[in-house]
């Protein structure tokens, strides 16, 4: 009894506890409930964060509402909203290093992507900074007689950004940067798998000077807080990074408010090589594609479509390239494959293997669980397009591969799914360069090259890949509305009963 007691008190005392982050405090949940975050290397747990509730929600809701009304931050001038931005991001480059190894140890990628990741993530705040104070309305040249018209633009209110556990920073500043530059308010709801890096990293906001309850942070479950946060009468706008089932509740939960949306979900990318391709570079392309991550992004080139020309050649050099990848602690520089971020998503890609191998695929590599929750480098021939394998979204690093016999036939195989975020493409025929891109149903695609983002360009998703688009110039009038101003010039109201639209 006594020996538990002291455990427990033990550690309490080891364990990093983290606190939700309120207008502009550190608080506690509502529940006094904790979740556990799990390192997946270890998958030991290393932290606890607060298991928030629908009070909290609400609280969080209060605070950016009354901070958003008040208009500290949404009354500012916009070239002043410009240079705090700016000033954040300054504070998160010198962050970075650490809020990289906080993310690594929440979701097992490697630091050698994570740390690039967080480095790059000030530009985002530098260059929505910048756009702040180049929304600009126009006058509208008015049929009507004696009336002046002029549209401008205005911030939505409150925005929740609910994320996922891949990216946790990357894909919060893909909404939080835009949303603030337009004036808006945030409560950022982190996946209760990875959200220590947003913890942390909110607190850089208030140190630069932004006014409490400008951005804030809640964490906890999506069923509980997500899904409070959402029907929140107060909240105007989700954006949401995550799988197809979440996105559709969020869609739905969202729509009986009219609340705005925006909807990053899935993928099951095609990645299609030609003959006339160099090969080197595409067998390099293909294993990024699906590989780096450990296969856990959305854009993951997850379906190889590989002429029946070259299929065998370039099936043995996949091969030969992937089986050489070092798996191992995500913080070493030499480990190029870490673990699977959850023991759920453990179990559902090893699941997927075993269904891979019941449909008739055959595996020419890895299908192997490791130690801990590593997968080792997958990869299904003889897959067709039916399957679910090539259908349904692993989020692991496991490849499908397909074959074609022409250009006609990538097109309908790549063309065929209920996805389409983003598709990679290898050819050095200029025409197909110039003109596959047009045929593809992705919002993205990529030609000789995989995996680019760039806060200057669009990503986001056909079909049941989303709703909306994030990063670049137009992001930001998706946390805007648009105002109409109508200016009577004539002294007289003309009579009531003869007015006409
Ligand atoms: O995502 P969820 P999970 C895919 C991938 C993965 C699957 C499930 O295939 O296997 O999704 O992953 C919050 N109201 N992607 O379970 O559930 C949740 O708390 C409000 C693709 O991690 O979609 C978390 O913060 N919020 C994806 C966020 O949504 C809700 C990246 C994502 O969780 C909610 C990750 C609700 N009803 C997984 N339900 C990509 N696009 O890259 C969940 N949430």
């Amino acid at each position: 009894m006594l020996q538990s007691a002291i455990i427990l008190v033990i550690w309490d005392k080891l364990m990093k506890r983290y606190l939700l982050y309120i207008n502009g405090k550190e608080t506690p949940s509502s529940s006094g409930e904790w979740i556990a975050s799990i390192n997946p290397y270890t998958t030991e747990p290393w932290a606890e964060i607060p298991r928030g509730n629908a009070e909290d929600a609400n609280r969080a809701v209060e605070a950016a509402s009354q901070a958003f009304e008040e208009g500290a931050w949404s009354q500012m001038r916009p070239t002043e909203r410009g240079h705090l931005l700016r000033k954040v991001g300054d504070r998160i480059a010198e962050e970075a290093e650490r809020l990289a190894k906080i993310e690594v140890q929440d979701n097992g990628k490697l630091l050698s992507e994570m740390g690039k990741q967080v480095a790059y993530l000030p530009e985002f705040y530098y260059y929505y900074g910048g756009l702040c104070d180049k929304v600009e309305g126009s006058i509208i040249p008015i049929d009507k007689p004696n009336m002046h018209n002029f549209k401008y633009y205005e911030p939505l209110g409150v925005c929740v950004a609910i994320t996922a556990w891949n990216s946790p920073l990357l894909l919060a500043t893909w909404k939080i940067a835009p949303a603030l530059a337009a004036g808006n308010t945030v409560i950022l709801k982190p996946s209760e798998h990875a959200s220590a890096s947003s913890l942390e990293f909110v607190k850089l906001f208030e140190e630069v000077g932004f006014p409490p309850g400008v951005v804030n942070v809640v964490t906890g479950f999506g069923s509980e807080v997500g899904a409070a946060l959402v029907t929140h009468p107060k909240v105007a706008k989700v954006s949401f990074t995550g799988g197809e089932a979440g996105g559709r509740k969020v869609g739905e939960l969202a729509a009986s408010d009219f609340t705005h949306v925006t909807l990053e979900l899935g993928g099951k990318s095609p990645n299609i090589v030609f003959p006339d391709a160099d090969l080197q570079n595409a067998v390099k392309g293909v294993i990024s594609g699906i590989f780096a991550a450990t296969g856990q992004t959305c854009i993951a080139g997850s379906r190889l479509i590989v002429h029946e020309e070259i299929h065998d050649e370039f099936v043995e050099a996949l091969i030969a390239f992937a089986k050489k990848a070092q798996l191992g602690d995500p913080l070493l520089p030499t480990t190029q494959v870490g673990p699977i971020a959850t023991k759920d998503q453990y179990g559902k890609v090893l699941e997927y293997i075993n269904i891979a191998k019941e449909e008739g695929a055959t595996c020419v590599l890895g299908g192997k669980p490791g130690k801990g929750w590593f997968i080792e480098p997958t990869i299904f021939t003889d897959v067709s397009n039916t399957m679910r394998i090539a259908r349904e979204e692993v989020f692991g690093p496991v490849l499908s591969v397909l074959k074609f016999k022409d250009e006609e036939e990538a097109v309908a195989i790549a063309n065929d799914s209920n996805y389409g975020l983003a598709a990679g493409l290898w050819t050095q025929d200029t025409t197909r360069i110039l003109t596959l891109p047009r045929k593809l149903k992705a919002g993205t695609v990529w030609v000789n090259t995989y995996r680019v983002v760039s806060f200057l360009s669009p990503v986001g998703g056909y079909k049941h890949s989303g709703i909306g688009r994030e990063n670049g110039k137009d992001a930001i009038f998706s946390y805007l509305q648009t105002k109409s101003v109508w200016i009577n010039t004539e002294t007289e109201v003309p009579d009531p009963f003869a007015m006409r639209l």
